[in-house]
């Protein structure tokens, strides 16, 4: 069988990193192990025309991965091949398990797999595969047929009947032993075309990077995370299991950097007690990583990051959310502001470089609310303060209360979902557009134009190691939308000159 995954071209209205799909290089390596001719096609990184490349390759099944602001391109890219052959398009990712009706309803679309993906995408592939042997005359909507009976048997689907009517699958279960899944297969992509994505070395250009999952779920639900892929049952991989990849990344791909991208990295602390001292004596400690994510607050000690830190970790993320007590308990983070405070104290204590997550825009929020989370990220000081405008999400529970509490959503289109932008998203009584906005550039001019934070930042390396980027940033911040343009355009011009 030829495979082909798809990552669909999605840029941040940021200038930001880009990084292999994790998502997909766990379906390429379970299609590898299946025996499958596999290729990987991530629009961000490749130049080669989509139809061109299908054209060559003739895949007998696609799978389009979609988070939402890249669920339309996801559409654009299975169009595009349904106008070339026939060919079944699987569209899976965080968006469509979120909602899944609405792309099992489009007709470039065969079916949604929803939630974690391996096992459906091993089923699906199967399926395919023997209707291809059995049929030579083949085509995707025999797969849609409830009469060819072919998906009853794939758990955690979604697929449209020529009739009309929407079918799911039971849900699948999600993956029990970890351990059973191969690493991802980092070798179907063009590595060489990355940047970073974990920013512990502040390498942006080609800084050999990789991520990894050590555990995946979380049991705590917080409203306004978008946990529609994996489960609320949290899964650990075996201790062996992680430090194999981990040496296979810094010792057979070179990794300088490595980002745990867990979703609740700390939760069992003797695990993590564990995989350091694993990592001390297999002397794989020299390489930075960071929990990208961020880890609870409330179970991080003194002792625990201590040895997080000695096992090569040099920053620490926590989502602090909010400056305001009753906020944060109603939003279900499930932590006090008494346990921050001491996990960046315990942070700070043993060395480590800090990393503040904060939402702006929060249900409930008010300019005073806003104001007390400014205030609070000041105190706690973290090297970072990472100020994110509140971005309703299909399937939290902050987008059921913006559509059941008379609240109005300011996006129409999904694409403009993303929150690393100064604009409101959504505003419902007080929480208003305008008081969001200018919270939001408040924030970060309050945060960062300290006079002790403009000197840490003129003293720290990254920052003249990638000084357009890091002006660019700052004046995204700071300056008039009118005079950024000039100066972004003047700045552009420079760098056209340069190369
Ligand atoms: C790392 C990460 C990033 C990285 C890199 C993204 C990348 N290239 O992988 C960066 C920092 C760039 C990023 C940015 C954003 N992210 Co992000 N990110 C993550 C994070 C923490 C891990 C992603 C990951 O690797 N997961 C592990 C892999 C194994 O899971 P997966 O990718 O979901 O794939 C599995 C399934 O989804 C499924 N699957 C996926 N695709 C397909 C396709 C097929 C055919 C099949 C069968 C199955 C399938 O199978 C896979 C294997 O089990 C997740 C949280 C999380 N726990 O997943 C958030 C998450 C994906 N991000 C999220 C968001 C909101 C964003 C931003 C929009 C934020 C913003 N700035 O505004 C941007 C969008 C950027 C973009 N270019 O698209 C949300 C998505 C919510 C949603 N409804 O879409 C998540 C879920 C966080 C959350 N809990 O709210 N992100
Ligand atoms: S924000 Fe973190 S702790 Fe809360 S539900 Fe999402 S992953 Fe879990």
């Amino acid at each position: 069988m030829r495979v082909l995954l798809i990552n669909p071209r999605f840029q941040l209205p940021i200038d930001t990193r880009t990084t292999p799909h994790l998502g997909l290089a766990y379906l390429a390596a379970v299609s590898e192990r299946r025996g499958d001719e596999v290729r990987v096609f991530d629009m961000d990184v490749e130049d080669t025309p989509l139809r061109d490349f299908v054209r060559a390759y003739q895949p007998d099944i696609v799978g389009i991965t979609s988070n939402t602001p890249q669920v339309k391109q996801g559409w654009y890219a299975a169009r595009e091949i349904k106008a070339i052959a026939d060919i079944p398009i699987v569209q899976g990712g965080p968006h469509v398990s979120a909602l899944p009706e609405e792309s099992a309803s489009r007709p470039e679309i065969d079916i949604v797999a929803r939630g974690e993906g391996e096992e459906t995408w091993m089923d699906l592939c199967a399926v395919v595969e023997q209707a291809k042997t059995r049929n030579p005359k083949f085509q995707s909507r025999d797969l849609l047929d409830p009469a060819s009976k072919l998906l009853d048997g794939v758990l955690g689907i979604t697929y449209q009947t020529p009739d009309g009517k929407i079918r799911h699958t039971h849900e699948r279960p999600a993956i029990a032993d970890l351990d059973t899944l191969p690493f991802p297969a980092y070798h179907f992509f063009k590595m060489a075309r990355y940047t970073s994505l974990q920013p512990a070395i502040d390498a942006v250009e080609a800084g050999k990077s990789f991520s990894m999952m050590t555990s995946r779920g979380c049991p705590y639900r917080c409203t306004f995370c978008s946990q529609s892929v994996m489960a609320e049952k949290w899964r650990a991989r075996s201790p062996e299991n992680v430090i194999k990849e981990w040496r296979h990344l810094v010792e057979d791909l070179g990794a300088q950097e490595i980002g745990i991208l867990d979703d609740s990295a700390n939760i069992q602390r003797n695990r993590l007690h564990e995989l350091s001292q694993r990592l001390i004596d297999a002397k794989l400690n020299h390489v930075p990583w960071i929990p990208i994510n961020g880890i609870r607050a409330n179970l991080a000690d003194e002792e625990l990051l201590r040895h997080m830190k000695q096992a090569g970790m040099k920053r620490v993320a926590f989502g602090v959310e909010t400056g305001d007590e009753d906020i944060l308990e109603s939003i279900d983070k499930r932590v006090t502001h008494a346990q921050i405070r001491q996990a960046f104290k315990n942070a700070k204590k043993v060395g480590l470089e800090t990393v503040g997550f904060f939402i702006i825009g929060l249900p409930g929020d008010t300019e005073e609310t806003m104001e007390k989370t400014i205030r609070f990220a000041c105190e706690l000081d973290p090297l970072v303060a990472n100020f994110s405008m509140m971005t309703p999400y299909p399937g939290t529970k902050v987008w059921e209360q913006v559509h059941r509490n008379g609240g109005r959503m300011l996006v129409k289109d999904w694409q403009d979902y993303v929150f690393f932008e100064g604009k409101a998203r959504y505003e419902m009584g007080e929480t208003t557009a305008v008081i969001q906005e200018k919270k939001w550039k408040e924030a970060y001019r309050r945060f960062y134009l300290r006079p002790h934070r403009i000197l840490m930042t003129l003293l720290r390396k990254s920052t003249w190691q990638h000084f357009p980027r890091t002006l660019r940033m700052a004046l995204k911040i700071v300056l008039p939308k009118k005079t950024k343009d000039e100066v972004k355009a003047k700045l552009d011009q420079a760098r056209v000159a340069a190369n």
